[in-house]
């Protein structure tokens, strides 16, 4: 029979600590007992522009991924919440968070990049969140994990 999956809340998969990224063990052993298919879907944009709030609207629920209430960046690394999918029985939708881009307090174009790279890589739907316009500074990121 196949294992479900009872995940209360979302947990950090990379932390971002001192500009470093690292896997949590602990998230890794979520995702390795997963046995049914999955469907990964990550967001990435500026910082505060409602990723967060969006991801909980994916997952279905009101509370989840931690929103912010200041101008300030809130959402470090990148979080997980691993739900069933709400449209196709027997698969998992796994939500990633990431932390915002441009945070004029972190300005760390590089680590903006890794994160940026690492959820197109991770996922199978890419979610570029913008406010307004696409800019060139947007293809230009868009551009890099390529
Ligand atoms: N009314 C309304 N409020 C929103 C919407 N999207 C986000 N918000 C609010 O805007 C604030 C910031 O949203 P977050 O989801 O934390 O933004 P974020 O992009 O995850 O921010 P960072 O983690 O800093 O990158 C929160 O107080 C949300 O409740 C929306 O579509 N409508
Ligand atoms: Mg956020």
């Amino acid at each position: 029979m196949a294992s479900e999956v009872h995940m209360t809340g979302p947990v950090c998969l990379i932390e971002n600590t001192n500009g470093r990224l690292m896997a949590n063990p602990e998230a890794l052993k979520i995702l390795s007992a997963i046995t049914q298919p999955v469907v990964v879907v990550a967001i990435v944009g500026l910082y505060r522009t409602g990723k967060s709030y969006l991801m909980n609207k994916l997952a279905g629920k009101k509370k989840g991924f931690s929103l912010g209430s200041t101008v300030q960046s809130h959402t470090k690394g990148i979080w997980m919440w691993c739900v069933p999918h709400p449209k196709k029985p027997g698969h998992i939708l796994v939500l990633l968070d990431t932390e915002g881009l441009g945070d004029v307090e972190k300005g760390n174009n590089q680590n903006d990049s890794w994160i940026f790279a690492l959820a197109v890589l991770l996922s199978s739907t890419f979610v570029y969140n913008s406010m307004g316009i696409i800019n060139q500074q947007a293809m230009d990121q868009l551009q890099y994990p390529l």
